[in-house]
């Protein structure tokens, strides 16, 4: 389903046991010392969403090479680098364009009952690749926006378990957010016994 131009939902495109696999993978690449992080952001708040980054750091607003304490990143899976270029393949029927950069990080969310992001642009990376979102676990609202403001126009989408999003060209800068999930939707043999987990894998181009 074309949302928006570059921007391609693809539901229940994980099955329950790729799902299973993805959620039982994340719960290893998060062990310390990835750990799953409630950022602060610059302006004193903390986010509802516990994340951790794979291949580079991010935090509010940037991505840097080693976590806060000096440590190394944990590695970017190759076969999330596999799985993104699979979703692009799904969604746009083409792989993607051989010269655009390599997928190189990922950044597990995860949303408990309480969870929201608010309506924000992904604009840390350099490269423009597609951005290639996974969920698992319970539905959320995603709300999708515009590239000028976070507010209207913007539409609301629901994300289940399995259901694969890509981001691309004209969609790569929009605002975009989850003003909720919605507790205990999930299907019970998805591999997370409650709460949402988010995927997503990108191109820093940073090489
Ligand atoms: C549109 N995550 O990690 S996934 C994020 O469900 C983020 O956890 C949400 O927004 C989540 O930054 C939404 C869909 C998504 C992810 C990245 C995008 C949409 C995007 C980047 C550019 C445009
Ligand atoms: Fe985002």
């Amino acid at each position: 389903v074309v949302v928006s131009p570059g921007a391609v939902h693809v539901p229940g495109w994980l099955g329950l046991p790729r799902q299973r696999e993805l959620v039982g993978r994340c719960r290893e690449w998060v062990r310390s010392p990835a750990g799953m992080r409630k950022h602060r952001t610059p302006t004193g708040g903390r986010m509802s969403v516990a994340m951790a980054s794979l291949g580079w750091f991010w935090e509010p607003y940037s991505y840097s090479r080693t976590l806060p304490d000096g440590t190394p990143v944990p590695p970017f899976p190759p076969e999330l680098g596999e799985l993104a270029r699979a979703g692009v393949a799904a969604a746009y029927g083409h792989a993607p364009e051989p010269e655009s950069p390599g997928y190189d990080v990922a950044l597990v969310n995860f949303y408990d009952a309480e969870a929201r992001m608010g309506m924000h642009q992904d604009r840390e990376e350099r490269a423009d690749a597609p951005v290639v979102s996974l969920s698992v676990g319970d539905t959320c609202v995603f709300r999708f926006g515009n590239t000028e403001t976070r507010g209207r126009p913007y539409t609301d989408v629901e994300l289940r378990s399995g259901d694969l999003f890509v981001f691309g060209g004209p969609s790569r800068m929009a605002y975009h957010g989850v003003p909720r999930t919605r507790p205990g939707s999930a299907d019970p043999d998805c591999g997370l016994a409650s709460g949402r987990l988010n995927v997503t894998i990108r191109a820093t181009g940073f090489g």
